[in-house]
C-alpha cells in the first residue's frame, strides 16, 4: 500500500516537473522570444518566472472569483512600505513546486541558484515595518483570509549602498528597470486624484451649506497588482500599489491653452509623486511630496475599495462597515481617515454623523514606535496648501472631538485639551497625526507588549482613559516560510525529519524538537548545519568583501538599519574592548569571533554614517593585524537587504539585539535570527522579552538597565562622564578614538562618536549599559567553548520561537481586531 502511493507520489511529481519544463521552455520561446541555445540567467530567470505565473494566475483568478461570489468582509492594508525582497524561491515554495522546479531546471542544465541570483530585490521599504507588511500579507493568503494589500509602486525603492573609504554612498535602486514578472498593470482600475486648489462654500436649494472643493491639480493612479501566494494551495491575494502619472484630462487642458512645455512640466511633477521612497529617520515634516505621496495612495485606494463595494450594494452603504475593515500600518496612511469622510459627506452626501460612524467601524491604526522624531507631525499650513478640504474636516474632527469627549470628561481643563488636541499649538502650528489615528480609529494596537504597555502609559494616557478597551497588543512575528524553510533549507529537511513536514503552518510544532536538545545526534546535525551555512556566508563574505573568515569562528551578527538607539556603537566598543585586550595581552584567551555587520544609515543622518565609517576603520585594521591571530573579524556587509538577510541569518551563532531599553518596540529580525538557531545577546526591550520567556534564561544572553530603569536614570540625571572616569578600558576606548590609531595621519577622524557619548550626554546609555553587555559577551564566550552545551541552546531556540510565526500575529488581528473568518477558495 505505502508502496503504491509513494510510487503514486513520484510519478506526479515526475509530471509535474516535465510540464514545467515544457512551460519554461515555451515561455523561454514565446515570451522571451530566445533559444535554448543562446538565453542568458536572466532570460532562463524570466521564462521560469513565466511558467510559474500560469500557477499563480489560476490561483488568482480562483481566490478572487471565490471572494466576490461569497461577498467577503475583507482586511485592507494600509502601507506606505512594502519590504517584499524577492519573490521567486517564494512563489516556488508556496506553490509546492520547489523541488520539482529544481529538478527541471537541472535537467535543462541550469542551477536554481544561479536563476534566484537574477532577481532585484523589490526594496519598497526601510526596515523592519515594511518587511513586517510583507510578512502580514503572505500569511493572510496562507490562511484563506480575504485581504488585500495597499501601497506605493515606487520607481525606486530604498537606495543602495557600497563603501567608499570606509563611506557610506547611496545610489538609486531601479529594481524594475528592466520590469518585474511578478507584476501586472490594470489600466481598468486606475484612478484619479485631486491636490491643491480651495474650497468654496456654497448653499443648495433647500438652503444647506456644502464644501466644494476646487483643486489645482488632478492626477492619476495607476495600479499595478502582485499576486501574494499563500503557503501550500491557499488563497492568492493582491498587493496592490500605485504609480502616479499625470492626468490626462488636465494635460489636454494645458496642451490646448498652448503651454506643451508647462504641461511637460507638470508631467513630471505627476511623477515624482511615486519616484522614490523615503528613507526613514530623517525627520519628514515639512517634505510636501512625502504628504503628497500618503495622500495619493490612500485616495486611490479608497475610490478601489469603494467601487469594488459599489459593485455589489450599489449606493446603499449600510453594510460597508461590515464588509470592509482598514489597518493603517503607522500614521502614514492616517490621512485616509480625513478622505474617506470628505467622500461620505461630501461626495455621498451623508449626514457628518453617520459618516464619523462609518469611519470608525473600519479603521484599526498600529503604533510602530515612540520615538518622538518618528511621531509624525504636518505643518499645518503645509497641509491646508495641499489638502484645503482634508484640514476643515480635521478641524471638526477635532472640534467634536474636544468637546464631546475631552470637554464631557475633563470639563473646563484647557490643559488636556491642550494635549489632545489634534491641532498642536505653538510657534507653529501642527496637525498629530498620531492624535488623529487615536481618535479615528475603533483599535489601536502596539507591537510587542511592553510596547503596547508604553503606547498607553507614556504616549496616549488621556486616551486610554476616554477608551480604554480601544487599546490593545498584537505582538510581531514574521514568516517561517521566508525566514526558515526557504532561506534555511538544510534545516527546514532536518526539521521535516525530526517534527514532521507541517511546522511551516504550524510552528509550535518545532518544540517536538526540545525532546531531542540533548541529544548528541541532533546536536550533530543541527551543529553541522550552522557550519555548512557559515561556510555558504564565508564564500558570499569574500565574494562580497574579499575579506577571509573562518567558518570555525563564532559569527555574531548585527543587522538592521543603522540607529543611535539600536547602538551599533556598542557593539563597536566590545570589539574595541576585545581588540585592546589582544594588544596588552597576546595570548588573551577568547573563541574567535566574527563580528558581522548589515545596515543602511539615512542619508541625512550624520551620526549613523559616522558609526558606519568608524567600524570600517576599526574593521580595517583589525583585520589586517597580525598580533590578532584572527581571533577578531570585523565584517561591514554592503547594501544589506531582505536577500542578503536570507543569508546571513541561516549562518549566525549570535544575534545581536542591544537597543536601549523602551526605544525598540518590537523588532523582528530578533525572531528570525532565534528561530535559525542563533542565540540572543540583548536587552529586556520590545519582543526579546517575550524571545526570553518562550527560549528561558538559559538560553538567551540579558543584559542591561530595564525600561524602569532607564527610566529611573533619567530622572536621578545620568551622567555618562561618571562611566567614562570610573571604567578605566572604556575611557581607553574612547580615547582611541580620537587619535589616528584607525585613520593614520587623520586624528580625530573618529571622534562623532565619542561626542556623542560624552558631551552628547549619551542619549541611549551606551556607557550605562557597557560593562553588563561586556558580562553577557564574556557568557557567550564561555557557553561557545562547550560545544554540546551551545549546540543545546541554539536548538532550544529554534524550538521555543513558535510563537513569533506572523501566522499568530495575524489570528491575534482576526479575533482582536478584523474579525474575518478564512474562505476557502473554490477551484
Ligand atoms: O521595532 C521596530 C518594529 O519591529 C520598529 O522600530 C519599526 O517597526 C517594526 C515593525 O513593527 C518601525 N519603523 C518605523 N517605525 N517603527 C518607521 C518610522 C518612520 C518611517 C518608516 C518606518
Amino acid at each position: 500500500m505505502k508502496k503504491t502511493s509513494t510510487a503514486k507520489a513520484a510519478n506526479a511529481a515526475n509530471t509535474a516537473t516535465e510540464q514545467l519544463k515544457e512551460s519554461i521552455i515555451k515561455h523561454l520561446h514565446s515570451t522571451l522570444g530566445t533559444d535554448v541555445n543562446k538565453a542568458s540567467h536572466q532570460a532562463w530567470w524570466r521564462a521560469t518566472c513565466a511558467a510559474v505565473n500560469e500557477q499563480v494566475y489560476d490561483g488568482l483568478r480562483n481566490t478572487q472569483r471565490t471572494h466576490y461570489e461569497q461577498d467577503t468582509r475583507a482586511l485592507h492594508y494600509f502601507s506606505l512600505e512594502y519590504l517584499m525582497g524577492r519573490m521567486f524561491s517564494n512563489n516556488l515554495h508556496n506553490l509546492g513546486i520547489y523541488q520539482n522546479a529544481k529538478q527541471a531546471l537541472a535537467e535543462l542544465g541550469l542551477d536554481i541558484a544561479d536563476l534566484e541570483q537574477q532577481e532585484e530585490d523589490m526594496a519598497l521599504g526601510n526596515g523592519g515595518l515594511g518587511r513586517l507588511a510583507a510578512c502580514f500579507i503572505e500569511s493572510l493568503a496562507t490562511l484563506n483570509y480575504p485581504a488585500v494589500g495597499y501601497g506605493i509602486h515606487y520607481e525606486n525603492g530604498l537606495f543602495q549602498q557600497s563603501f567608499q573609504d570606509g563611506r557610506q554612498i547611496e545610489r538609486p535602486d531601479s529594481w524594475r528597470e528592466y520590469g518585474n514578472p511578478w507584476e501586472i498593470c490594470r489600466p481598468e482600475s486606475v484612478q484619479e486624484i485631486a491636490v491643491y486648489g480651495y474650497v468654496e462654500t456654497v448653499f443648495d436649494l433647500q438652503g444647506q451649506m456644502k464644501k466644494v472643493w476646487h483643486p489645482g491639480r488632478i492626477i492619476k493612479g495607476v495600479p499595478w497588482d502582485i499576486p501574494i501566494v499563500g503557503y501550500d494551495g491557499s488563497a492568492v491575494n493582491v498587493l496592490r500599489l500605485w504609480e502616479s502619472r499625470a492626468s490626462d484630462f488636465f494635460n489636454w487642458d494645458v496642451f490646448n491653452s498652448g503651454g506643451y512645455i508647462d504641461a511637460a512640466r507638470e508631467n513630471v511633477e505627476a511623477e515624482n509623486i511615486s519616484k522614490v521612497l523615503y528613507p526613514n529617520d530623517e525627520t519628514d515634516a515639512g517634505k510636501e511630496l512625502r504628504l503628497i505621496q500618503q495622500y495619493f495612495f490612500c485616495s486611490c485606494s479608497l475610490k478601489d475599495i469603494i467601487r469594488r463595494y459599489k459593485r455589489r450594494h450599489g449606493d446603499d452603504w449600510s453594510h460597508f462597515g461590515k464588509q470592509v475593515v482598514i489597518q493603517l500600518n503607522d500614521t502614514h496612511p492616517a490621512v485616509a481617515i480625513p478622505e474617506l469622510m470628505r467622500i461620505l459627506v461630501d461626495r455621498a452626501e451623508m449626514a457628518w454623523d453617520d459618516a464619523w460612524a462609518i469611519c470608525q467601524q473600519v479603521f484599526a491604526y498600529t503604533n510602530h514606535t515612540l520615538l518622538p522624531e518618528a511621531l509624525e507631525k504636518w505643518p499645518l499650513r503645509l497641509f491646508e496648501k495641499v489638502l484645503p478640504r482634508h484640514i476643515e474636516i480635521i478641524y471638526e474632527i477635532n472640534r467634536r472631538f474636544l468637546l464631546e469627549q475631552v470637554e464631557m470628561r475633563w470639563p473646563g481643563d484647557d490643559a488636556k485639551k491642550r494635549k489632545l488636541s489634534i491641532i498642536e499649538e505653538g510657534h507653529e502650528q501642527m496637525v498629530r497625526m498620531g492624535h488623529l489615528s487615536v481618535v479615528g480609529s475603533f483599535k489601536v494596537n502596539g507591537v510587542a507588549e511592553i510596547h503596547s504597555k508604553l503606547v498607553k502609559s507614556d504616549l496616549f494616557p488621556e486616551m486610554v482613559a476616554l477608551w480604554p478597551d480601544k487599546f490593545t497588543n498584537v505582538t510581531n512575528g514574521v514568516t517561517p516560510r521566508r525566514w526558515l524553510k526557504a532561506c534555511n533549507p538544510r534545516l527546514a529537511t532536518l526539521l521535516d525529519a525530526k517534527v514532521g513536514d507541517d511546522w511551516p503552518t504550524d510552528l509550535k510544532k518545532l518544540h517536538k524538537l526540545a525532546d531531542f536538545a540533548k541529544d548528541p545526534a541532533l546536536q550533530d546535525n543541527f551543529m553541522a548545519i550552522k557550519q555548512q551555512n557559515k561556510a555558504d556566508l564565508a564564500r558570499e563574505i569574500k565574494k562580497l568583501t574579499r575579506i577571509e573568515v573562518d567558518p570555525a569562528a563564532l559569527f555574531d551578527v548585527q543587522i538592521k538599519r543603522l540607529h543611535e538607539y539600536k547602538r551599533q556603537h556598542l557593539n563597536l566598543l566590545h570589539i574595541l574592548a576585545l581588540y585592546r585586550r589582544i594588544l596588552q595581552n597576546p595570548d588573551y584567551d577568547m573563541v574567535p569571533r566574527v563580528f558581522l555587520f548589515g545596515a543602511k544609515a539615512a542619508p541625512g543622518y550624520k551620526l549613523a554614517k559616522e558609526i558606519i565609517y568608524a567600524i570600517n576603520k576599526v574593521a580595517d585594521k583589525i583585520n589586517h593585524d597580525k598580533r590578532v591571530k584572527n581571533r577578531i573579524k570585523v565584517v561591514f556587509m554592503p547594501n544589506y537587504r531582505v536577500s542578503l538577510a536570507e543569508k546571513m541569518i541561516p549562518a549566525a551563532d549570535v544575534s545581536e539585539q542591544i537597543s536601549t531599553a523602551g526605544k525598540e518596540a518590537s523588532g523582528t529580525g530578533n525572531m528570525k535570527l532565534a528561530l535559525n538557531g542563533a542565540i540572543t545577546v540583548g536587552t529586556l526591550d520590545g519582543a526579546n522579552i517575550e524571545i526570553a520567556e518562550e527560549v528561558g534564561a538559559d538560553n538567551i544572553a540579558i543584559f542591561g538597565l530595564t525600561v524602569d530603569e532607564v527610566k529611573a536614570l533619567y530622572e536621578s540625571g545620568y551622567n555618562s562622564y561618571d562611566y567614562y572616569h570610573n571604567n578605566p578600558e572604556l575611557k581607553a576606548i574612547l580615547d582611541w578614538l580620537e587619535t589616528d590609531y584607525f585613520t593614520p595621519g587623520k586624528p580625530g577622524e573618529l571622534v562623532a562618536i565619542k561626542r556623542s557619548l560624552l558631551e552628547g550626554g549619551d542619549p541611549y546609555l551606551v556607557l550605562a549599559d557597557f560593562e553588563s553587555y561586556l558580562a553577557a559577551q564574556q557568557k557567550v564566550d564561555t557557553w561557545y567553548r562547550d560545544k554540546a552545551l551551545w549546540a543545546e541552546k541554539a536548538i532550544l531556540n529554534t524550538a521555543s520561537v513558535g510563537k513569533f510565526t506572523s501566522d499568530r500575529s495575524i489570528e491575534d488581528y482576526v479575533e482582536r481586531v478584523w474579525q474575518l473568518k478564512p474562505c476557502r477558495i473554490k477551484n
